[in-house]
């Protein structure tokens, strides 16, 4: 009976000890991704779409942007553009690499963040938030300018 119960506090111990480990893995990719700068396209009321600009730098190993969580348009997609033909396309993609020690830098003549069914108008001068999901589990708070500027410096440095 006592060995049984020493033996369960020990799993404790470790399901403890594994979790701390799992925290501690996604708190330090969290702080080698940091947001340069960015904004949000401001768009007529009448257009229910968007778009997010930004850059992203990694002091870290190669990680991934899965994705994109936004509370003020239905859905947030990750678009490349290609040329196919001589026409230039947008095409969603499942991921934007950054690889070790780079800067992501999205624009509106390649990749970035297409926003779907917009709740509201966005007005420019407004800041929306936006979360972003990363290969390794781990998630990046980030708040942008909504601006019909093409690159507004924002300085939201993550420090
Ligand atoms: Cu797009």
């Amino acid at each position: 009976m006592r060995l049984n119960g020493v033996y369960a506090l020990k799993n404790i111990l470790k399901k403890v000890v594994n979790s701390v480990i799992l925290m501690t893995i996604s708190a330090s990719s969290l702080a080698n991704v940091m947001l340069v700068d960015g904004y949000v396209r401001a768009m007529p009321p009448s257009v229910p779409n968007s778009a997010a600009y930004f850059s992203l730098m990694n002091h870290g190993p190669s990680i991934k942007l899965i994705g994109v969580d936004v509370a003020f348009a239905n859905e947030a997609q990750l678009h490349t553009v290609l040329e196919e033909d001589g026409m230039v396309k947008m095409r969603q993609t499942s991921s934007f690499e950054i690889a070790k020690d780079t800067t992501l830098t999205l624009s509106d003549s390649g990749q970035h963040v297409m926003l779907l069914g917009l709740k509201k108008p966005l007005v420019a001068g407004d800041s929306v938030e936006l979360m972003l999901r990363f290969d390794d589990g781990s998630q990046l708070p980030v708040s942008l300018m909504v601006s019909k500027q093409e690159m507004a410096k924002t300085h939201h440095h993550q420090h």
